[in-house]
């Protein structure tokens, strides 16, 4: 007995000296004699780190185990409170480019020069669940921007959707508290389709807009990657002659916009939860760095007297067709965190960030804004020295006589800490580089008054609507019918099917009918009348923009020992040319044997690797393979998973009796392809760039 735990201690120190965590993470062999001690926090060389110090082997801890103490005080304070919205996110470095110079607007040190590079920091983030929630919960999606420019940091702190819930930040602790779990029973987890949330918004008609936009597709992105973000507000350039110019900023991703289906979302949220980091992850490391081209629209104080609605009300857009946004730069995202606690919780986002040029509007969910995420940063950080975290400081030279507090690593250095002073030491202002803000005059009187030009808040909802193709405006349907079949008090239900009469008829009376409402009930009372005049923007529906290619996009490609290796050499070239990426599935993951004796390693076993994690799929067993492959429920899921969300199915005759399984009959639609031969995967790749076939839909999906 008594060798036994020293036996042990050796062995896991020899095993930790060889092996060496990468900055992926990864562990690598490490040549013996360069692995660095292990230290205690203070530096002290540490000689045992697997047993605590014991008044003999089966003894009582001691109290001067310093090493001990030390190691578990640590780790009992690891956590910091996680962000009261927007817990769950993901990031990563990146670079903005200009195209060319802005300062006829601005004066604003990134915009002046074409070709100027200003490093960035984008953390992408759901916004009512907890940190370990799934990542396809039907949510806005955060899209928060740290430009580190040379004349400070500025944080454009938006959304994957153009508009807000609510018009004033008063009203922004209800709209969260209502979506969260509700606080009794502390679910539902991540997820709108509960009483509290619609309870608030059927009281809410200033959300309607923004309703559209969460219960379309928009709320369940395929990736960060294929999403476009918005500065939300209506902020200001200005330019060195102090002139200002309205600005709106929009996020537009260069391998286009592209949504799952709500019933796939619901399973990737099973399969994988961190579909959306992993995807992140992935792309950067293997090098196809996601990009994304910032437009603005610009406008003038007589555009915005003479615009239907007001440019200070958040919930409201300025549709693209009336004013179109001009391409100014772009944002390339290359580079993982090393750390993400370090780096991707500990970033403080804060729309007060901007520099010298960049300036804000009076809407009041901005001004609010302003006020609040300073104190957010406090709480969450633990003190007012967060800005001397790395990820929070500026890239640019900067003094001041800010001292003291939790751990602050940046005093003034000498003995000048204040100004003026007698000493000709220290950093003082300069009229001429700092930031002066917009000399806009005000005046009025001191009330609590929400501005008659904010009360249309049904006219751009049904804009919304009408721009969005047939299946994307069954979907909203679809997904406000199961949202409210999740709310178990009738009267909220019939309250937010009441708002929808003033959007839509034929909306309101799909959602009634799929709630089994007997009777519709009235129009909800409205400030202003939904004007019926707006006409459609067709910027604003995902398939309208489709990007009509694969690039960026995966095939899964189920394979059994027999396959044609020549068919999958093929795709894979095809997909390589199309910059479209692959994953093998196996029925195990160690791979399997083709016709001709190659091997091909799998990715995924057929377990692990449904096919809601591809956007298309290719199945391509071999005959005697599908004997094994029929008598699996998860194969015959793969194919009628893919078939159900629309998806392109490519397979060889050999697949045939699987599909058959699955309900899907030969050429029962021009989604389902016979890859008879290697010559037909080029014509399959580029079909695959549709996306998907939604043609189908309706013989799968009744609502
Ligand atoms: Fe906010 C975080 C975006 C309204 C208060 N918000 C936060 C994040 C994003 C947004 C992307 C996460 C930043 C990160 O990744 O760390 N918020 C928005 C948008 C809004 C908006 C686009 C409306 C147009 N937010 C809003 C209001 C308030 C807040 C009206 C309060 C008055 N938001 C916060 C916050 C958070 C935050 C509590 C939580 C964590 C943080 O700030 O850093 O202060």
């Amino acid at each position: 007995m008594s060798g036994t735990p020293r036996k042990l201690a050796d062995e896991a120190t020899m095993h930790d000296q060889k092996l060496r965590r990468g900055n992926g993470g990864e562990l690598h062999q490490v040549a013996e004699g360069t692995t660095p001690t292990l230290t205690t926090a203070q530096g002290g060389p540490v000689a045992d780190d697997q047993n605590s110090l014991k008044i003999g082997e089966r003894g009582p801890t001691v109290l001067e185990d310093f090493h001990f103490r030390e190691k578990i005080f640590h780790f009992d304070h690891e956590r910091i409170p996680e962000r009261v919205v927007h817990a769950r996110g993901y990031g990563a470095h990146g670079f903005f480019e200009t195209y060319e110079s802005l300062a006829k607007y601005t004066r604003a040190d990134l915009f002046q020069k074409a070709g100027q590079r200003t490093p960035a920091f984008v953390r992408f983030s759901t916004v009512a669940g907890n940190k370990g929630s799934f990542d396809l919960a039907r949510d806005v999606r955060g899209f928060a921007v740290k430009f580190y420019t040379q004349e400070g940091n500025w944080d454009l702190v938006g959304n994957n959707i153009p508009v807000f819930f609510i018009q004033d930040a008063i009203k922004f602790p209800d709209i969260i508290h209502a979506v969260k779990q509700e606080p009794d029973r502390a679910f539902p987890q991540a997820q709108s389709a509960h009483d509290n949330f619609w309870d608030f918004i059927s009281l809410t008609p200033e959300s309607m807009h923004m309703i559209m936009w969460i219960m379309s597709d928009r709320a369940i992105p395929r990736s960060f990657r294929f999403m476009e973000g918005f500065g939300v507000h209506t902020f200001r350039f200005v330019n060195d002659q102090d002139q200002s110019t309205f600005v709106k900023f929009h996020w537009k991703p260069k391998l286009g916009l592209q949504s799952v289906a709500w019933n796939e979302a619901v399973k990737i949220n099973g399969a994988d939860p961190d579909f959306h980091r992993r995807d992140l992850w992935e792309s950067i490391k293997s090098g196809a760095f996601p990009e994304w081209e910032l437009q603005v629209q610009l406008f003038d104080q007589e555009f915005a007297d003479n615009f239907d609605f007001d440019i200070l009300d958040a919930t409201k857009i300025i549709p693209e067709e009336t004013l179109p946004p001009i391409a100014v730069g772009r944002l390339v995202l290359d580079r993982m965190p090393d750390n993400f606690f370090a780096e991707t919780e500990q970033v403080a986002f804060m729309t007060q960030n901007v520099p010298p040029g960049i300036d804000f509007s009076n809407d009041p969910l901005l001004q609010g804004r302003n006020f609040s995420y300073l104190d957010t940063q406090l709480k969450r950080l633990g003190g007012p020295n967060f800005t001397h975290i790395p990820i929070n400081a500026p890239k640019c030279p900067f003094a001041n006589f800010q001292q003291d507090g939790h751990m602050a690593m940046r005093n003034p250095i000498g003995r000048v800490n204040y100004q003026p002073n007698s000493w000709g030491e220290g950093p003082r202002e300069s009229p001429d580089k700092g930031f002066r803000a917009f000399a806009d005059a005000e005046s009025g009187q001191k009330v609590r008054l929400r501005a008659e030009s904010f009360a249309d808040h049904y006219s751009q909802a049904r804009q919304f609507y009408i721009s969005q193709t047939l299946p994307e405006q069954k979907h909203i349907a679809a997904a406000l019918t199961f949202e409210l079949s999740k709310v178990k008090t009738p009267v909220i239900r019939e309250r937010v099917v009441s708002h929808l009469l003033n959007i839509d008829d034929t909306l309101a009376a799909k959602v009634a009918r799929g709630l089994g409402l007997k009777v519709l009930p009235s129009p909800a009372d409205a400030a202003v009348p939904t004007r019926q005049d707006l006409p459609p923007s067709p910027a604003l529906s995902i398939i309208k923009k489709g990007p009509q290619r694969f690039e960026g996009r995966k095939l899964g490609i189920l394979l059994t020992d027999g396959f044609d290796a020549k068919l999958v050499m093929a795709l894979q070239k095809a997909l390589l040319a199309e910059k479209a990426i692959f994953e093998i599935i196996t029925p195990t993951v160690g791979g399997a044997q083709a016709s001709d004796g190659s091997f091909i390693e799998g990715h995924q076993m057929i377990d692990g690797g449904p096919s809601v994690l591809y956007d298309a799929v290719a199945v391509l067993p071999s005959e005697s393979g599908m004997i094994d492959l029929l008598k699996e429920s998860t194969a015959r899921d793969f194919v009628a998973d893919a078939f159900a969300h629309c998806k392109f199915i490519g397979y060889t005759a050999a697949a045939l009796p699987l599909l058959e399984k699955a309900g899907i009959s030969k050429g029962l639609d021009e989604g389902v392809i016979l890859l008879a031969a290697p010559k037909d995967a080029a014509s399959f790749i580029e079909l695959l760039g549709n996306l998907r076939i939604w043609s189908r839909e309706p013989n799968v999906k009744m609502k």
